[in-house]
């Protein structure tokens, strides 16, 4: 028989043993500590509609800007539910719950920002790929971007290459906002810049998304890469500007 002592082996493989923590405690150990942001982000992690709009409506009563909460509160609560998913704490059906509690909120901060009603600085045309229905991240885009006086044409998510290529040549836009946030979906960017540049039409195509990287959109001649939806207004007022692509890269791009 052999003589093992398990004591030792404990301390050879440095065995730690880690009490299990549920889904709600690793994400109470997430939330930050702002007593008007923090219970907003835990409504977005419990997909509970009414409270995420009970918590906006306490902080917008207390001076908080609605466009403000967009980023600083669903945007941290749906990192927490990204940051469980990956890590497999939470699983799908949790992530859809949240998704909808995050989308209402959106809605209610749209709603509440008193966005003017003149979208007179130009055209833009916002979509989500082909094949990908991640429509958080371009939903805010179009917000911030009709906020600051774009008119957003919004074609939702899963929009076929032919129909962003169609909607641009007739609708003749400053520039194209395209988001992507799966690796098997981004493609769909390359493949509407040469039907555009097929067809001669020459527009600042500003990609963004989780999938997307700037190595990967700088293949395009026209090209942006902007990792935040923040950037979007900022690269379009430069647009307006008139601010060449090379300028643009050189403004927005990480060097
Ligand atoms: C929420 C979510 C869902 C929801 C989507 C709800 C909705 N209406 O959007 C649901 C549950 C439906 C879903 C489904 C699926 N999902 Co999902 N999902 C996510 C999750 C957890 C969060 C995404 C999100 O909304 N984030 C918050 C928003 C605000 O972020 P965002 O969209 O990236 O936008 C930010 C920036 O990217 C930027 N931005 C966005 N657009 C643009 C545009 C421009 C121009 C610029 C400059 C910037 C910009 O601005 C925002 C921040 O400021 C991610 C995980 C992750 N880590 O991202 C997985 C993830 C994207 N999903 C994934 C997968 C695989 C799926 C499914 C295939 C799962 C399945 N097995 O069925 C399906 C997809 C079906 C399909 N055909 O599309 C994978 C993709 C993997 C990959 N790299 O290809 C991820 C990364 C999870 C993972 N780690 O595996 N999902």
């Amino acid at each position: 028989m052999l003589d093992i002592n398990p004591d030792r082996i404990l301390v050879r493989y440095n065995v730690k043993l880690e009490e299990c923590m549920t889904p709600e405690e690793a994400a109470e150990e997430l939330y930050p500590a702002d007593e008007m942001i923090r219970p907003i982000t835990r409504a977005i992690f419990e997909g509970d509609e009414d409270e995420v709009i009970e918590g906006l409506q306490r902080a917008m009563d207390s001076g908080m800007d609605p466009l403000y909460l967009i980023n600083e509160a669903l945007m941290v609560g749906m990192e927490i539910v990204s940051r469980l998913y990956d890590e497999g704490v939470i699983y799908l059906p949790d992530v859809i719950i949240s998704a909808h509690a995050m989308i209402d909120g959106i809605e209610f901060c749209k709603e509440m920002s008193h966005i003017p009603l003149e979208f007179n600085k130009g055209k833009v045309v916002s979509f989500v790929v082909e094949g990908d229905i991640h429509d958080i991240g371009k939903t805010i885009v179009t917000i911030l971007l009709r906020a600051n006086g774009y008119d957003v044409i919004d074609l939702g998510r899963d929009v076929p290459v032919e129909e962003v290529v169609d909607t641009v040549k007739r609708e003749k836009p400053l520039f194209l906002s395209g988001t992507a946030l799966m690796t098997t979906t981004m493609h769909s960017f390359k493949q509407i810049k040469e039907k555009l540049e097929q067809d001669g039409v020459n527009v600042p195509f500003v990609c963004g998304g989780g999938a997307v990287t700037q190595d990967f959109v700088s293949h395009y001649d026209l090209g942006i890469y902007g990792e935040e939806a923040a950037d979007v207004p900022k690269i379009a007022d430069a647009i307006l500007k008139g601010l060449s692509i090379e300028q643009l890269r050189n403004k927005f791009h990480r060097h």
